[in-house]
């Protein structure tokens, strides 16, 4: 009987020390992570630029259009010369979109489609019109309209991306085209003309 209540004292014992132990390691881990949050808490400033007053697109990106090694801002019809960002240039023919509506651009995006080593604009407008790859001209174009090639005839959803979806180091865009889920490849052979949708789900999204 003694060694039993013996035996007992000691796991009762080891019992204690153990949440003892597990009251320090959670006091211990509250600490660093509350040390980790103060050196992680670091107040990143802007400066604000306002770059137009009118209502062009949904969207904004940035890319190195005219190859300086500076970002540049691209907004609907134009780009806007980085890192001022005081000169900007038409891409299309700009025109002023009803703020109480949607604009007819959402999306752009910049990249070399054509591999000529100048970065062209993919433009996407309201979901279920076509996309367009606007191919730059280079310095001695910028005060013209860009050459302007459908590549898709429909893109669709809210969200459509432009990302390396299936690891080729090439972008595709991620959209619904005709209510399918799927994503568009850059044509090889012709990347100014159509690409390939490939479609991973039957028709089960909106079409527009
Ligand atoms: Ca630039
Ligand atoms: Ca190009
Ligand atoms: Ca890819």
């Amino acid at each position: 009987m003694v060694i039993v209540k013996t035996w007992l004292l000691v796991q009762t014992k080891r019992l204690r020390l153990r949440r003892y132990c597990l009251h320090v390691s959670v006091l211990l881990c509250t600490l660093a992570t509350a040390t980790t949050a103060a050196e992680d808490y670091v107040v990143h400033s802007f400066e604000r630029q306002q770059l137009t007053d009118v209502y062009y697109s949904e969207g904004v990106n940035v890319g190195d259009i005219n190859n300086d090694g500076k970002q540049d801002v691209v907004h609907g019809p134009y780009w806007f010369e980085g890192p001022k960002f005081e000169k900007k240039f038409e891409i299309y023919p700009a025109q002023a979109q009803p703020r109480q509506r949607y604009a007819d651009s959402f999306f752009s995006w910049v990249y070399d489609f054509d591999g000529d080593g100048r970065r062209d604009v993919l433009a996407v407008g309201f979901p279920g019109t076509p996309a367009y790859v606007y191919q730059s001209p280079g310095p001695s174009g910028w005060d013209q309209p860009w050459e302007k090639y459908p590549i898709i005839d429909s893109v669709a959803n809210e969200s459509p991306h432009f990302v390396d979806l299936v690891g080729d180091e090439q972008p595709e865009v991620v959209c619904t085209n005709d209510g399918r889920v799927g994503y568009a490849t850059i044509n090889q052979s012709d990347p100014l003309s159509t690409w390939t949708f490939h479609a991973v789900s039957e028709s089960i999204a909106p079409k527009r």
